[in-house]
């Protein structure tokens, strides 16, 4: 007796989803999309839509470098010095062109999400910002300071969560001597002032 299928676009991804990744990757895509719709749930989103945003923010991880870059200004998107010379940002542009052409996915809030999904950016719409925060506190995510912290403020306050998140993760970027683009700083500043305010 097969089990009762109550997402047929989810399944359909997730299993074209782990052919594409490494099995750890995979892993991770999967405690985004369970972290997502739970987000989703407390702050008033679609969690089957959280949930299928959160499965493919990472969809364009298989691929190599060259492929991403391709894709990315192959459809046109204005790749920046920063991004040609920090290929690790380049897959949420990615990701949001296979998420399309592969998967299927028109939602423009989806897609949206899965493109800002690494760097964030300034005034985020509710489901970008689930799936920023998801991707940093789901549950295989591991060594992160303050973790525990962040992970109880996504579910109280959302917006404090990300500036955490961002300040995290300039802090680990500066240690270790990455190169930090423009809107990685423009998004923390853009939450600190705003939890300063409320
Ligand atoms: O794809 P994940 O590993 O799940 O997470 P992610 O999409 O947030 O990507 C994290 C990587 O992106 C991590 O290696 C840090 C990097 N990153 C984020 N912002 C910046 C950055 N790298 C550089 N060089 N500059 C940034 O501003
Ligand atoms: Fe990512
Ligand atoms: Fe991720």
């Amino acid at each position: 007796m097969g089990s009762i299928v109550i997402d047929e676009q989810y399944e359909k991804c997730r299993k074209l989803l782990r052919e594409s990744l490494s099995h750890k990757r995979y892993m991770h895509s999967l405690g985004v999309a369970d972290t997502a719709a739970c987000l989703a749930m407390r702050y008033g989103y679609d969690p089957r839509k959280a949930r299928l945003a959160g499965l493919l923010h990472d969809c364009a991880k298989g691929l190599d470098q060259k492929e991403m870059y391709e894709k990315v200004a192959g459809a046109g998107i204005e790749i920046s010095v920063m991004e040609r010379d920090n290929p690790e940002l380049l897959h949420a542009k990615a990701g949001s062109l296979v998420a399309r052409e592969k998967y299927d996915i028109e939602d423009e809030e989806i897609l949206s999400s899965i493109y800002w999904h690494t760097t964030g950016k300034p005034g985020m719409t509710l489901l970008e910002e689930i799936i920023f925060i998801a991707d940093y506190i789901e549950p295989n995510r591991s060594t992160i300071p303050s973790l525990d912290e962040i992970r109880a403020t996504a579910f109280t306050d959302i917006d404090k969560a990300v500036a955490m998140a961002c300040r995290n993760s300039i802090e680990y970027l500066k240690r270790d001597s990455k190169q930090i683009d423009r809107i990685t700083v423009d998004t923390y500043e853009y939450y600190d002032d705003r939890i300063r305010r409320s």
